[in-house]
């Protein structure tokens, strides 16, 4: 379901609150890492500080494996840092992918039991070699045992609004490799050739050329790439659309696809009908084995995708998948409601139902529906306590704004791969190091002051600040102090942004930092107007009062790109009125 409230002004939305009023408090612990910064974060990892392999920036690959994928990603050199494989039985973990690297003085050693756990094992290793360059050049001595918890971990290209780029999902799906996800689901609501009117249709050469390059790019970064129709907006239950839909999956199959998915989510009409919906999947699957198609991974988007409306009955569609769908097929589910944290009891009531471990459409950090918004918060909401028998994995549906949404993927990544391990604060503060490496601090500031959504989904933000308790008829000097080092500091980010946050990241942010930069300024002068007014005479203060006041422009501005509508804008709003020279004495 799209939501349209971005086009609500932000002052209807402004109301300031404590943070602990009814926004949990971010979860988690910031970390010092002392430079081995690894993500997803490893099941287990000792390291023994006292000892290090010093390590010059490249590895010694053995001749029979250098030319060998994964090995080929390493940074190869005769006189680098020797590395030695094994395959060894018993590492791959309840669901395979896992592997065990030791660093010690004899060099860095990688044992796996399946091809996964190989690629795995090796993204670990790249890490550490980034690691290695604040440690002084060297490795310190550790053994890490690792392996993933959720069988599915990724991302749902889902929203509406201009679809990702070719070059943005190359870039991404080399990303998710890079942080040991493995699915990417392509189902851009506005790709006309995915959804209605013209899901029957081929893509035209040059688009199917640019598919057939991204299932390439994701076999080699161990994603499943996952093509998905939506054809429930006109559907007819008949042979003809039955034939459409084959003849299509025929075609994407034709360019290297192998993963399916059917979505049949935001409709309503004849397409709902789950009874029909079973009975053709059931049958798609039957073909394609018929045909010898070597098919992966088959997914379902039911219409009944939030609790918010499912129908929890026996006659329900949920538990009509439940007793009809084959149980290949994985089911999507938003949760509580459209935007929902993941939390044991909505998967039991979707599990129960549907008979198989939900595959969790988590609908963060997108922003189809407040799309003035850039959504920058740490992800949390999450169970830790969850296993894959609850929930088969979680597919982050992101923004427009690839290189923004970076932020929320890396997390989605830790999470699903280490579910007990999560720590929702560390995972934000080493995404944004990983992200604006050269000032991680003025992303985080940027970062921390643009992380609420609407009413149904609202989140901490600018939770360091206590500008609800500053009183402007009374106050204390540390309290206006705290603040205005706070604001001033919060001033300092476009600045420091623009020299620090890479391409094409600061481009997409730009607009928003720009809006915080002013916010943070019009914040400051509140509070300076809050102690000069006693001090100054009325014609004085009116006059720096007005020089506060957003022009029409100034409102437009913030309307088109907003932040900070937790504690900022608020802050302003309520200083400004309750400081209102015209004000009626009270
Ligand atoms: O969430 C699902 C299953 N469907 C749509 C998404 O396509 C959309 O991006 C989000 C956010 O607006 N809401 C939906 O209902």
């Amino acid at each position: 379901m799209l939501y349209v409230a971005f086009a609500l002004s932000p002052y209807l939305m402004a109301q300031e609150v404590t943070v602990k009023e009814y926004y949990p408090p971010v979860p988690g612990r910031s970390v010092d890492h002392k430079g081995l910064v690894l993500n997803p974060t490893p099941q287990q990892m000792e390291v023994n500080w006292k000892g290090s392999l010093p390590f010059g920036g490249s590895i010694n690959v053995p001749s029979k494996l250098s030319s060998e994928a994964p090995f080929s990603l390493l940074p190869a050199g005769k006189a680098g840092v020797k590395i030695s494989f094994r395959k060894t039985d018993g590492l791959a973990g309840p669901i395979g992918g896992g592997y065990r690297l030791t660093v010690n003085g004899k060099g860095i050693m990688l044992e796996s039991s399946d091809e996964e756990g190989t690629f795995y094992g090796i993204q670990t290793i790249l890490q550490l070699i980034e690691d290695a360059k604040t440690l002084g050049d060297r490795l310190p001595y550790l053994t890490i045992t690792d392996y993933p918890t959720l069988p599915i971990r990724g991302v749902v290209e889902g929203f509406y609004g201009e679809p990702w780029s070719h070059e943005v999902r190359l870039d991404l799906i080399d990303f998710m490799g890079r942080h040991k996800m493995n699915t990417y689901v392509y189902g851009p609501k506005d790709d006309p050739y995915h959804r209605t009117p013209s899901w029957r249709e081929p893509y035209p050469e040059d688009k199917a050329a640019k598919i057939a390059e991204l299932v390439r790019r994701s076999e080699r970064n161990h994603v499943k790439f996952i093509w998905a129709i939506h054809p429930g907006g006109d559907i007819k239950w008949n042979e003809e659309d039955y034939g459409n839909i084959m003849n299509k999956f025929s075609m994407m199959y034709g360019l290297g696809v192998k993963d399916f998915a059917i979505f049949f989510d935001d409709i309503s009409g004849e397409g709902t009908n789950p009874v029909n919906q079973a009975r053709w999947l059931n049958r798609l699957k039957g073909d394609f084995e018929k045909k010898g198609m070597d098919i992966g991974e088959l997914i379902l988007c039911p219409t009944d995708y939030s609790q918010a409306w499912a129908n929890p009955s026996y006659n329900g569609s949920l538990a009509i998948y439940g007793r009809e769908l084959d149980p290949k097929y994985r089911i999507f589910w938003t949760g509580e409601r459209v935007m929902s944290d993941i939390l044991a009891p909505t998967l039991r009531f979707v599990d129960e139902r549907i008979g198989r471990p939900a595959l969790f459409w988590w609908n963060y950090p997108v922003t189809d529906y407040i799309r003035n918004k850039i959504l920058q918060g740490p992800c949390y909401g999450f169970d830790t306590t969850l296993t894959a028998e609850e929930l088969c994995g979680v597919a982050s549906n992101p923004m427009e704004h690839g290189e923004a949404s970076k932020l929320a993927i890396y997390s989605v990544a830790d999470y699903t791969w280490n579910v007990k391990g999560y720590n929702p604060m560390d995972s934000w503060e080493r995404a944004l190091a990983e992200l604006c490496p050269a000032d991680p601090e003025a992303y985080r500031l940027f970062a921390m002051n643009s992380t609420d959504a609407i009413e149904d989904f609202r989140k901490a933000e600018s939770w360091e600040l206590s500008t609800e308790k500053f009183n402007p008829g009374k106050f204390s000097t540390d309290q206006y102090e705290t603040l205005h080092t706070a604001f001033e500091a919060m001033e300092t980010v476009p600045g420091r942004m623009e020299k620090a946050c890479p391409e094409p990241l600061l481009s997409e942010l730009r607009p928003w930092i720009t809006e915080l930069g002013k916010l943070a300024t019009r914040c400051r002068k509140a509070l300076e107007l809050a102690k000069m007014k006693p001090t100054v005479d009325k014609a004085t203060f009116r006059s720096a009062y007005n020089e506060n006041v957003m022009s029409d422009k100034d409102k437009e501005d913030f309307k088109a790109h907003t932040l900070g509508t937790v504690k900022l804008q608020p802050f302003y709003e309520r200083l400004m009125k309750e400081l209102n020279p015209d004000k009626a004495p009270q």
